[in-house]
C-alpha cells in the first residue's frame, strides 16, 4: 500500500477503497478557526452533543483579529466558552494561524483531522491525512460521525533530485499548479515521495501540502520518516512520531514527475494562483507591498531566512514590507535569536500572529496596487482592493522585491548562494497559552453577544422546481467572488442576515436586490464553481437570499458539501454547450424533482422552450439532506 492507503484502510468505518466510491472515514482530530468555527459550533449545538467525541479537537482564533467594534470581539468569547463546555482546546488570538500552530503542536502522523478550514491538508507534511471541509462536517465529526468522501485518485508526485540556488519548496507547489491549474487536482490525492523527499523538512513539506489545496485537491501528503520523527522530537513530542512509509511495491492510479534539480525561482500571477512564470521572466514590475507570513511560508525557517537577507539592507521607499509570524513559538525564537532585530531594523514592520492582509484583515494596498505576497491565494479583492494585484512566491523573492522595489531573482540582489539557515536544536515550548476545556462542560454557559444570530429553518424541496436565472457566471468562480472575506465583511460571519447582504457583491452589484424579488432563483455557472475557501457562507448567503440550485459545469468539493448541507441543489450539464441556451432572468423549470431524483430518473430542465438533461450526483444520504431544507432542518426536525 502506499501511504494513503494505509491511513484509509485503518480509518474505513464503511466503503471500499475504490475510486469513485463513497466512503467514510473515522476522524481522529478536528481544528476550526473562527471565521468558520462561529457556525460549527452554533451547528454541534444544535446537535446536543455534550462533549466532542474525537481524540483531540481545537479552536483556533486567527482570522478575524482586529476588533473594530464589539463584533469579532463577542465571536472570540461565543468561541472560547463553547470550547470549554464542549471539550475542546481553545487557542486565542496572538498564538498563531491555526495550520502552522497545528504542525507544530497538535499534528501526529498516521491520524485523520479535519478542520473548517480549505488549507487543512498543511499537516499532510506531518504524513497525516487532513481533509479541508465545512463547518457541518466539522461539526459532525466533532459529534463522533464519520466524515464522507468520495474515494479520491491517488496520485504520486515523484520528486528526483534536489533543489538549487533560489529554488524553495514554494517553487515546487508553483511548478504542479503551473502544469495542472487550479483545478487539476480535482479528486485526487497527491501523494509526494522519492529520494528527493530526503531533503525538504517537515515544514518545507508542510508548504506544499498547504498549498496543494489550490491545486483543488482533496488533500495531500507526504510519509513520515526520520525527518518527521527529527521535527517531533525538536517539537519535544517524540512520542507522536509512528514510522508511515510507503510499501516497496505500492501502486499509484497516476504519476508526475518533477525533477527538482531543474526548478527556478517562480511566481503566480495576479488572480489566479496557476498563472505562474519565472521571476525572470516579469523583473521589473515595480512593487509597492511585500508580506511574508500566511499559512504557507510563516515557520520560523522562513522568517529566518527572510531575516538573514535583511541583514544590512534598507528596504526600497516605495514598498510597505509587512512581516505576520505563523506561531507564537516561531515569533519568540526570531525574538531569542535576534532575528527580528534586523527585519525591522531593515524597516519590516511586524504584525501579529495571524492571517493578518491575507484574509483582507488590514494591509489593503494602494488603489491598483502591487502587492508580492508569500501567501497562496491572490483572488480578485480577496486584499480588500478591488483593483490591487498580487503576486504570489516564496520568502526569497519577496525579500528581493521588498529590497528592490520591483520583482527580481533573489540572486541579483543577494549573490549566488543563499544563506544557509541553522535553527536551533531545541524549540521554545510553552503550551500555556493553550487554554483546556472544563472538567464538566455543563456548568459552563456559553456567550452570546449581539453578533451571534442564530440559523433560521430552510425549507425542503418541493414536488417542482421553478427557479429564475438570478445570476449566469464563467469558470473558476472563486468563495471569494461569492461572499468576499475582508475587515469589512468578516465580522458577520455569525449573523447571517447582514453577511447575506455581500453576497456576489463584487461580482453584480444587483445580485442582492434581483433575489429580494423572486420567488426561488438559480446560478449558472461554468467549471471549477466555488473553489478556494471552506466558508459555509458562501452557501448559506446565496440561500438565505432563495437560492435553490446552482447549476454548473463542474463543482470544487468543499464547496458543493456545502451547498448541499443547506439544502441547495448542485447540478451540473451533462451537454457543456446547454451553458448557452441559459440567460440572465430566465426561468427554469424541474417538474417532479423530488420524485425523480428519489427514484434516480433522468432530470430535465426546461427553460426558453428548450429542454436538456442534467446531471445530480447524490447519495442517499445527500437526497434526505435536500429533501428536508439541510442539515440543519434534519437536526432540529429531531432525525
Ligand atoms: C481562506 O484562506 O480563504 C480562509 C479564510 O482561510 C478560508 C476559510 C474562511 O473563509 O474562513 C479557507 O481557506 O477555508
Ligand atoms: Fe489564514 Fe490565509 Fe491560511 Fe486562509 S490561507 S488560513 S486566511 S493564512
Amino acid at each position: 500500500m502506499n501511504v494513503c492507503q494505509k491511513i484509509i484502510s485503518k480509518h474505513l468505518l464503511s466503503g471500499q477503497m475504490l475510486k469513485g466510491q463513497e466512503i467514510a472515514l473515522k476522524i481522529d482530530q478536528s481544528l476550526t478557526q473562527d471565521a468558520t468555527g462561529t457556525m460549527t459550533y452554533l451547528q454541534f449545538e444544535a446537535m446536543n452533543v455534550i462533549k466532542v467525541k474525537t481524540e483531540l479537537s481545537v479552536s483556533y482564533v486567527d482570522h478575524n483579529t482586529l476588533s473594530c467594534g464589539f463584533e469579532n470581539s463577542d465571536d472570540h468569547k461565543f468561541l472560547q466558552t463553547c470550547a470549554k463546555k464542549f471539550g475542546v482546546i481553545f487557542s486565542p488570538a496572538g498564538n498563531g494561524i491555526c495550520h502552522q500552530v497545528h504542525l507544530e503542536r497538535f499534528g501526529a502522523p498516521g491520524k485523520t483531522v479535519i478542520g473548517s478550514d480549505s488549507h487543512t491538508p498543511t499537516t499532510g507534511g506531518l504524513g497525516m491525512l487532513a481533509f479541508g471541509a465545512g463547518g457541518l462536517d466539522v461539526a459532525c465529526a466533532m459529534a463522533g460521525k464519520p466524515f464522507y468522501i468520495t474515494m479520491p485518485e491517488i496520485v504520486k508526485v515523484h520528486l528526483i533530485n534536489q533543489l538549487t540556488g533560489w529554488a524553495s519548496a514554494k517553487d515546487i507547489i508553483l511548478e504542479l499548479l503551473r502544469r495542472l491549474t487550479v483545478k487539476g487536482g480535482r479528486g485526487k490525492i497527491f501523494e509526494f515521495a522519492g529520494k528527493a523527499c530526503k531533503t525538504l523538512s517537515v515544514t518545507e513539506r508542510a508548504t506544499i501540502t498547504n498549498m496543494a489545496t489550490e491545486l483543488g485537491a482533496t488533500t495531500s501528503i507526504f510519509a513520515s520518516d526520520e525527518i518527521t520523527k527529527d521535527f517531533l522530537e525538536k517539537q519535544n513530542r517524540a512520542d507522536a512520531w509512528t514510522e508511515i512509509l510507503p510499501d516497496e511495491n505500492s501502486s499509484y492510479d497516476n504519476e508526475i514527475e518533477i525533477d527538482l534539480a531543474q526548478l527556478k525561482p517562480l511566481i503566480s500571477m495576479p488572480h489566479s494562483p496557476d498563472l505562474v512564470r519565472t521571476v525572470e521572466e516579469i523583473e521589473g514590475i515595480p512593487v509597492d507591498q511585500v508580506c511574508i507570513g500566511s499559512c504557507t511560508n510563516s515557520s520560523l525557517a522562513d522568517l529566518t531566512l527572510a531575516a538573514q537577507l535583511a541583514k544590512g539592507v534598507k528596504i526600497n521607499e516605495n514598498v510597505s514590507l509587512v512581516i505576520s509570524p505563523g506561531s507564537r513559538q516561531a515569533l519568540s525564537m526570531l525574538a531569542q535569536s535576534r532575528s527580528l532585530t534586523d527585519l525591522i531594523k531593515c524597516g519590516a514592520r511586524l504584525l501579529e500572529c495571524a492571517c493578518g492582509p491575507c484574509i483582507g484583515m488590514g494591509q489593503s494596498p494602494k488603489s491598483a496596487g502591487i502587492s508580492v505576497r508569500t501567501f497562496n491565494r491572490s483572488f480578485e479583492g480577496r486584499t480588500g482592493t478591488k483593483d490591487a494585484q498580487v503576486f504570489l512566491c516564496s520568502p526569497a523573492v519577496a525579500m528581493a522585491a521588498a529590497v528592490k522595489g520591483e520583482i527580481i531573482d533573489p540572486q541579483k540582489v543577494f549573490g549566488a548562494k543563499p544563506p544557509e539557515i541553522v535553527l536551533p536544536k531545541k524549540f521554545f515550548i510553552d503550551d500555556t497559552q493553550f487554554f483546556a476545556p472544563a472538567k464538566s462542560g455543563q456548568v459552563v454557559e456559553i456567550y452570546r453577544g449581539p453578533n451571534i444570530v442564530s440559523l433560521p429553518n430552510f425549507s425542503g424541496l418541493g414536488d417542482t422546481l421553478s427557479a429564475q436565472v438570478s445570476l449566469k457566471v464563467g469558470d473558476n468562480i472563486t468563495t471569494d467572488h461569492i461572499l468576499p472575506a475582508g475587515a469589512k465583511v468578516l465580522p458577520y460571519r455569525s449573523n447571517l442576515p447582514k453577511i447575506s447582504e455581500f453576497t456576489f457583491g463584487a461580482v453584480d452589484a444587483d445580485f442582492v436586490k434581483r433575489c429580494k424579488n423572486i420567488e426561488a432563483g438559480i446560478i449558472v455557472g461554468g467549471h471549477n464553481y466555488g473553489q478556494g475557501s471552506s466558508r459555509e457562507h458562501a452557501a448559506l448567503g446565496p440561500r438565505y437570499l432563495g437560492i435553490r440550485a446552482v447549476l454548473v459545469k463542474s463543482f470544487a468539493r468543499i464547496h458543493q458539501a456545502n451547498l448541499i448541507n443547506f439544502g441547495i441543489l448542485p447540478l451540473t450539464f451533462i451537454d457543456e454547450s446547454d451553458y448557452d441556451k441559459i440567460s440572465l432572468g430566465s426561468e427554469i423549470i424541474f417538474e417532479n424533482i423530488k420524485d425523480t431524483i428519489k427514484n434516480a430518473k433522468p432530470l430535465f430542465a426546461k427553460v426558453d422552450g428548450a429542454a436538456f438533461e442534467v446531471r445530480y450526483d447524490l447519495s442517499p444520504r445527500q437526497k434526505d439532506l435536500i429533501f428536508a431544507g439541510g442539515v440543519l432542518s434534519l437536526i432540529r426536525g429531531g432525525k
